[in-house]
């Protein structure tokens, strides 16, 4: 998941800003983040050496959060282990936490900003560097206006506090329409679906994995990516545990992958038909007087207009195209209805797909009908340390969809996001409103998002371009400007977006484990110092940033009556936060407004964590629709059944591709990590020992692999893990441009999946892009 522009609370989550101006709802103080408090330290990990400490660090890996307790020699880590007094994670931890040590010391890493002269990057100051944005970026955007500047936000920044903290500030100061991130290209179904539902993007409900009695998941795969938009740290463990204590698991996924394998069921459907099963199962659940929606009757409205607007979508009608059998949707229907609890839960399978966000709102359909929406058991919505406490429930402004569209093709905003696959287009095209300069933090859309070899020229054809990342890449190779964050160690770390996505509500926050080196830049600061360049306050002291973010939000929450800081000077409150920088400060703000009032003073006091309990009902106060109940049947979506009643009766295609992720990968960036890069982790396309003998081809060959936007030549594997009419691509790879310095991935580039697609394959609601469940061609080389 991506990043957070609409504040600190957003998904994979993370992977999504919203346009929302910029929430000075958190914030500040002074800036620099040049001193990191001391590390805390914790007993040695065992055979260190007389030189060793050390030191907790959150694992900024994945979604799962693990603590883990770092060894350090000097500056240096030199052993990984799960901590476990970690209130949360109890020690677990997985080969990609284990190999932090060698991502924080890859000799690849910048550690100085990079400027472009007469064509070349060449290393810089940090002034220089800043100094050549202002110089730059302000007068394109006096001349042509704030959408001349395009804002790219990477998955992450969902991991960072940085990330958290200050894009939301950014698109404030820009307020250009031209905002693109990850989420795009992964959960955006699920915040437009809640948006609708609930009235807030972000209100996202996570299975609660350690009560329920009966799990259906849909397209995702937590034994390999340790899950998403479900942060639960030992999600394999957890799954082994609802087994054993009687409970059932069922998998949809084309693929028989790990998780499947745990599983008492595995539906191997057709890719990119979940919305028709999951229609099938809620007309069963209709059909068959197997609803129950308990309490929810008087909370949700529409539960009788979605039993008719489904009223075609039999077990029998959606069959073929699901290639399922009747009976069995019929039986998982009523497995659902009979479990004492249950949740139903999806990830990327089931929303990077044609009707992602229509599956996205069934599967929560599915939780309210069987009274499993809001109870222990069911799908909880978390409340975390630096969320908005809780208030009298009160009607809101409900969620509006498409309020602007994109210039070039027209499509609609979601979230206050343009989708990721229109970018190119948006730089290439001339005339009033084009993207001329463009700011990427932590994304790689070159590997990530559909055609990239269309993105890289355009990315060329740019007049000006900030990366904020720590590595020469695929996609960073093009800015005019790379401002470097230090490695992982050298951070603070605070869960802003994950913290609100776990299965137990719960909070820690680690310390920097080793000071900044010198001669590198806090990415608080980067980010702050990045704010004031592109408002045309380059020079005035970052700390001014966060000075102004904390005085907003709390001049908002003195005047708030709901606020527990109601009429108390806002000056005193301001002197009051702690913390060793902006950052800190604007954290620390954060936990005193938020449910729990804790201050960072009682976190650090906590270096394992403060566990919070257990997740909570928290309906009708989550609640921001016009109606202030949970609106069941959302006009946009009533709106798309129309397109999900004509797949009933589409042909499918004789080929179609999905994606897969492997244990020791992340997206597009940890192949230069030799640790992860190797193995059993290839880049090849799996295909099912009766598709190869038809198309001719041998294990080990290499196939020629054909979509909408090219060809890509690939490694077969064959192997009946996918199921007839389906082949699979990992994504991230493709790591053989010039320019990038990727010394380990450049040697094992691999081919980059998302070269099959042109961009034009998006869920219309959303604007995500159709990365699974697309046809494409296979033949012999
Ligand atoms: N075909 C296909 N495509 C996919 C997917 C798929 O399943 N199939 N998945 C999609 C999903 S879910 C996602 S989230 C996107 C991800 O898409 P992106 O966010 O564009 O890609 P990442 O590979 O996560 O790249 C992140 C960038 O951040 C940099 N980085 C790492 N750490 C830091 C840091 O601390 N600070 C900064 N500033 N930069 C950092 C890395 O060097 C890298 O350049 O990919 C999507 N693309
Ligand atoms: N090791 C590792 N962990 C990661 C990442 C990583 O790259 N590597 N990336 C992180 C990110 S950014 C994210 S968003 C999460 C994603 O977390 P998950 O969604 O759990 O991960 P995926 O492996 O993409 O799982 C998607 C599954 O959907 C299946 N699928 C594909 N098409 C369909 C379909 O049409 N219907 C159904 N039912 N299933 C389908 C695929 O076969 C695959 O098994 O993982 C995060 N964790
Ligand atoms: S599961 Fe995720 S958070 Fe935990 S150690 Fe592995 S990569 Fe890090
Ligand atoms: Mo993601």
């Amino acid at each position: 998941m991506p990043p957070p522009p609409g504040g600190p609370v957003s998904s994979s989550a993370a992977d999504a800003p919203t346009t929302e101006p910029a929430p000075p709802a958190h914030g500040g103080g002074d800036g620099a983040a040049k001193a990191p408090p001391a590390a805390r330290t914790a007993p040695p990990a065992p055979g260190a050496g007389p030189g060793t400490r050390t030191a907790l660090r959150i694992c900024p890996l994945c979604e799962a959060t693990c603590g883990l307790t770092l060894s350090i020699e000097g500056t240096r880590v030199t052993g990984v282990r799960g901590d476990r007094d970690d209130v949360f994670s109890e020690g677990f931890i997985c080969p990609k936490g284990a190999s932090f040590g060698e991502l924080d010391a890859d000799p690849d890493r910048l550690r100085t900003p990079l400027v472009r002269e007469d064509g070349e990057l060449r290393e810089a100051s940090w002034q220089e560097a800043f100094d050549l944005i202002a110089a730059r970026v302000r007068p394109l955007v006096e001349e042509h206006g704030p959408d001349a500047v395009g804002l790219v936000l990477g998955n992450p920044n969902v991991h960072t506090m940085a990330g958290g903290l200050y894009p939301p500030v950014l698109l404030g100061a820009v307020r250009t329409r031209n905002l693109f991130t990850a989420s795009t290209l992964d959960q955006m179904p699920k915040h437009v679906s809640s948006g609708l539902l609930y009235g807030s993007a972000v209100a996202i409900p996570v299975p609660d994995l350690d009560r329920t009695d009966h799990l259906l998941l849909i397209g995702a795969n937590p034994l390999e990516s340790n899950g998403s938009l479900c942060t639960a740290p030992d999600f394999p463990g957890r799954l082994k545990a609802l087994r054993r204590r009687g409970g059932t698991l069922t998998v949809v996924d084309p693929r028989r992958t790990r998780t499947a394998r745990l599983a008492d069921r595995h539906v191997a459907i057709r890719p990119g038909t979940d919305a028709l099963l999951l229609a099938a199962l809620a007309h069963v659940l209709f059909a068959e007087g197997l609803t129950a929606p308990g309490r929810l009757t008087e909370l949700a409205e529409g539960i009788d207009d979605v039993e008719a607007a489904l009223a075609g979508f039999t077990p029998e009608a959606v069959a073929a195209a699901c290639d399922l059998d009747p009976d069995d949707i019929r039986t998982m229907a009523r497995e659902l209805a009979a479990a004492p609890t249950a949740a139903v839960y999806g990830r990327i399978g089931s929303c990077t797909v044609e009707h992602g966000t229509l599956a996205s709102w069934l599967i929560d359909v599915l939780n309210v009908l069987t009274g499993n929406l809001d109870r222990p058991g069911g799908v909880l919505f978390p409340l975390s340390a630096t969320d908005r406490a809780p208030r009298p429930a009160a009607p809101g402004k409900g969620f509006a969809l498409g309020r602007w569209s994109s210039r070039v093709s027209g499509r609609p905003e979601a979230k206050g996001e343009l989708p990721m696959a229109v970018l190119a287009e948006e730089i290439e095209t001339p005339g009033e409103g084009r993207i001329r300069a463009l700011v990427s933090i932590a994304a790689n859309p070159v590997l990530s998002a559909p055609d990239g070899d269309r993105l890289d020229r355009a990315l060329d054809g740019l007049e000006f371009m900030v990366s904020v990342d720590p590595y020469l890449n695929e996609t960073s190779r093009h800015a005019d400007v790379v401002l470097p964050p230090p490695p992982p160690a050298q951070s603070a770390h605070f869960d802003f977006a994950f913290n609100a996505l776990a299965v137990r509500n719960q909070v820690r926050f680690t310390p920097a484990a080793v000071p900044l080196e010198e001669g590198l830049m806090d990415e608080c600061e980067i980010l702050a110092r990045l704010v004031l360049a592109l408002s045309g306050m380059h020079g005035a002291d970052p700390s001014a940033v966060d000075d102004m973010v904390i005085g907003a939000a709390l001049a908002k929450a003195v005047a708030d009556p709901h606020s527990a800081v109601h009429g108390q000077d806002p000056a005193k409150l301001a002197a009051d936060l702690t913390g060793g920088s902006g950052a800190e400060r604007r954290l620390d703000m954060m936990l005193r407004l938020g449910p729990y009032a804790l201050t960072l003073e009682d976190l650090v006091k906590s270096p394992h964590g403060i566990d919070l309990g257990p997740l909570r009902p928290r309906l009708p106060e989550i609640l921001r629709t016009r109606s202030g109940r949970v609106e069941l049947l959302p006009g946009p979506v009533a709106d798309d059944l129309p397109r999900l009643r004509e797949a009933l009766g589409a042909r499918p295609a004789a080929l179609v591709l999905v994606g897969r992720r492997h244990l020791r990968s992340n997206n597009s960036w940890l192949h230069n990590v030799p640790a992860l890069n190797g193995g059993s982790n290839r880049c090849t396309l799996q295909v099912h020992p009766d598709d190869a003998a038809r198309l001719r081809l041998g294990d080990g060959d290499t196939a020629r692999v054909t979509g909408d936007g090219g060809s890509v030549e690939v490694p077969v594997e064959i192997t009946d893990e996918v199921r007839r009419g389906v082949v699979s691509l990992p994504h991230g790879w493709g790591h053989d441009r010039s320019g990038v310095r990727l010394s380990v991935a450049s040697a094992r580039p691999g081919v980059n999946v998302n070269q099959l697609l042109d961009g034009s394959r998006t869920d219309p609601m959303s604007g995500t892009a159709v990365l699974n469940g697309f046809p494409v061609e296979v033949a012999p080389v």
